[in-house]
């Protein structure tokens, strides 16, 4: 019985093993190839911009097109606003997190008003296919700083 046991552990761990493989060529098929030239960019803030909370931050894109999340379209993808925050390569395979510092604009929104605590924060914009994925290469801005006062 315990023989039996050992076998199907082996088994167990071919099977994991085999599934890490997949998760990961599944992850790095799932990134779409971006259009060269393709660019986003903050169109109303600078690097280093004083502002007063709540803010607008407005969304430019060339290169590419902006459609709904969901709806799978070539060359297209809504807009993502990092807030105090940065995606790693790993992350940039894979959807990108929705939470108080990923912000989706998955209607297709080019703008959006951010409210911010005073001080100083981090902006950068990340252009994502239907699923969230974002392109290879990546679409997405500079990080900028803003001051907010
Ligand atoms: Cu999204």
């Amino acid at each position: 019985m315990s023989d039996q046991g050992g076998h199907v552990m082996t088994i167990l761990r071919t099977l994991l093993a085999l599934m890490a493989v997949c998760a990961l060529a599944g992850s790095a098929a799932a990134q779409t190839a971006a259009p060269a030239g393709a660019k986003v960019y903050i169109i109303n803030l600078k690097d280093g911009a004083r502002v007063k909370s709540p803010f607008l931050v407005q969304f430019g894109l060339t290169g590419m097109g902006v459609a709904p999340a969901g709806v799978e379209k070539p060359n297209t993808g809504h807009h993502h606003l990092l807030i105090d925050t940065s995606l790693t390569a790993e992350q940039m395979k894979g959807a990108i997190p929705a939470d108080d510092t990923h912000k989706h604009f998955g209607a297709g929104q080019t703008e959006t008003m951010v409210t911010l605590p005073k001080g100083k924060h981090t902006l950068q914009l990340v252009f994502a296919d239907w699923s969230h994925i974002p392109y290879a290469p990546p679409v997405m801005s500079q990080p900028i700083t803003v001051r907010v006062r």
